[in-house]
């Protein structure tokens, strides 16, 4: 059974934060003084046990009803496989896209990017163009409590110092968005409704809600693995791929596009078919309520309500298959998670396609400028992060063989749904953006993006590792 004393707490908890910084780092090449400071670090990290004590602590704070945030903090650890490689971990932990990095894959993720001498060069920040060996990310209820913990992994590591054993390659401040806008994305939003529930770990998912995954969709070494159960490194039993994707947003470009292009249906006011059109971008509406419960009109007390916002495979009706007069095909949500379109298609199941996703927003509101020109003006978008066992049936499948393909899940009628709006992409045909089913009674009307709206500037792959891994075989 599934051990929560084992589990780092981001995995299958979520670390609880209002804001989390990242840390991206170097190791030194006193890779042994580096390992054995490691064990300094081993006691800080946070299990998934603790976890579920802090959220015990936030919701009994909550019914007292004292003011502010109860003091909480968190700290995961992950490494790539060049920092594994650094510390002389070298047998084969068996994913391939883990093994090459996130740089090498960054072309057939479809990030924008130039070639030069048949080298293909993504237009990332310059941090995630060279090795990084790992994060340390430290979550928390305000930045004084993080920054506390970030002052304690920067003496076990003596930054600062001449034998400093780690060099900070990149550092992001991810901040939960203010008030009313809390838990939504920078588009608006609500975001982290949809997450596979786990069998052994969670409780059962609400009637129509998605079913259970196998644990070992997301840990390795569990029931569910694509890799058979015991042909892994032993000591990657209960560890976890980390999909790190830095992407910047730009919204007031996005905000621009729906209001220029409103959905028109008799009785829409233009203000009301904008909101419906990012309604038929996402597949839920900027409440969280599903396209597919609420297809005309948002329904905030759906979107709020946990025991239903979640409730729906895309069978509302036996014809709905192949109708998208509910919910376009090509909507964020239907292509990163087909649900039972993908049954109704091939007879296939999705559960081994799930992923955890966490994550928090980073950079500052819209100022008024930048609602007035429409433009961007400072860096803002999403710190994703995506747990899963196996990367090439995880992030990189949703990202490449999902968002990115036009033809993904073309059915009767419809064989080219287009691009995933929010986040498909094509570095090899740009014209590529768009989608057909954003207008319910148009179902075959072509739309095109202008542009991008989310553009990817680095990331990495990682692994988490257990809390034993950490303990016994990675510090020393
Ligand atoms: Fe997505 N958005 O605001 O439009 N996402 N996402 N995502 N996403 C989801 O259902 C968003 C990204 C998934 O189970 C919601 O929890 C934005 C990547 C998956 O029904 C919203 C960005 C990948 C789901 C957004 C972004 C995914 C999901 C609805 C980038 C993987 C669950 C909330 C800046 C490759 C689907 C919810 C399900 C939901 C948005 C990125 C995947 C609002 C802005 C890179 C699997």
């Amino acid at each position: 059974p599934i051990d929560p004393q084992n589990i780092q707490g981001d995995i299958l908890s979520g670390l609880p934060k209002k804001t989390e910084t990242y840390i991206f780092f170097q190791i030194s090449d006193d890779v042994s003084a580096f390992r054995s400071q490691l064990t300094h670090l081993v006691p800080l990290v946070t299990s998934t046990a603790q976890v579920l004590k802090d959220r015990d602590a936030i919701a009994n704070h909550k019914q007292s009803k004292k003011p502010g945030l109860v003091e909480i903090s968190g700290l995961n650890i992950a490494f790539s496989q060049s920092g594994l490689t650094k510390m002389g971990l070298t047998d084969d932990v068996q994913d391939a896209g883990f093994k090459a990095g996130m740089l090498a894959d960054a072309q057939a993720l479809g990030d924008a990017g130039t070639t030069a001498n048949s080298k293909f060069d993504p237009n990332w920040v310059p941090a995630f163009k060279n090795p990084v060996h790992g994060v340390i990310f430290l979550s928390g209820d305000c930045h004084a409590t993080v920054s506390k913990r970030v002052r304690q992994v920067e003496q076990i590591f003596k930054v600062g110092a001449h034998d400093a054993t780690i060099h900070e390659v990149l550092r992001i401040v991810g901040d939960v968005r203010p008030d009313k806008e809390s838990g939504h994305e920078h588009f608006g939003f609500l975001d982290g409704i949809s997450n596979p529930s786990v069998q052994g770990f969670d409780s059962a998912p609400p009637p129509g809600a998605p079913a259970q995954v196998q644990p070992g969709v997301i840990l390795l070494g569990r029931d569910g693995d694509s890799v058979p159960v015991g042909s892994r490194p032993s000591w990657t039993l209960d560890g976890s791929f980390l999909a790190f994707r830095y992407l910047f947003q730009l919204v007031p470009e996005f905000n621009e596009f729906l209001e220029k292009n409103p959905v028109q249906l008799p009785g829409l006011t233009p203000k009301e078919g904008s909101e419906f059109l990012g309604a038929r971008l996402v597949g839920r509406w900027k409440s969280g309520a599903p396209l597919d419960l609420a297809p005309l009109k948002d329904d905030p007390a759906l979107g709020a309500d946990s025991q239903r916002n979640n409730s729906f495979n895309y069978t509302a009706d036996s014809t709905d298959f192949t109708s998208q007069t509910r919910c376009p095909f090509a909507a964020h949500v239907r292509k990163t998670n087909p649900r039972n379109d993908l049954k109704q298609a091939f007879g296939a199941d999705v559960a081994k396609n799930r992923i955890i996703r966490r994550g928090v927003q980073f950079g500052p509101e819209l100022t008024e400028l930048e609602k007035k020109e429409k433009k961007t003006q400072n860096g803002r978008g999403l710190l994703f992060v995506s747990y899963q066992s196996t990367l090439a049936n995880g992030f990189q499948f949703l990202q490449k063989s999902w968002a990115n393909q036009e033809t993904f899940l073309g059915r009767a009628g419809v064989t080219k749904p287009g691009l995933d709006p929010i986040i498909g992409q094509s570095n090899t045909d740009p014209t590529l953006r768009e989608m057909v089913g954003s207008d319910p009674d148009h179902p075959t009307n072509q739309l095109k993006f202008p542009q991008e709206w989310v553009v990817p500037r680095g990331g990495e792959y990682f692994f988490s590792p257990s809390i034993p891994a950490l303990r016994d075989t990675i510090a020393e």
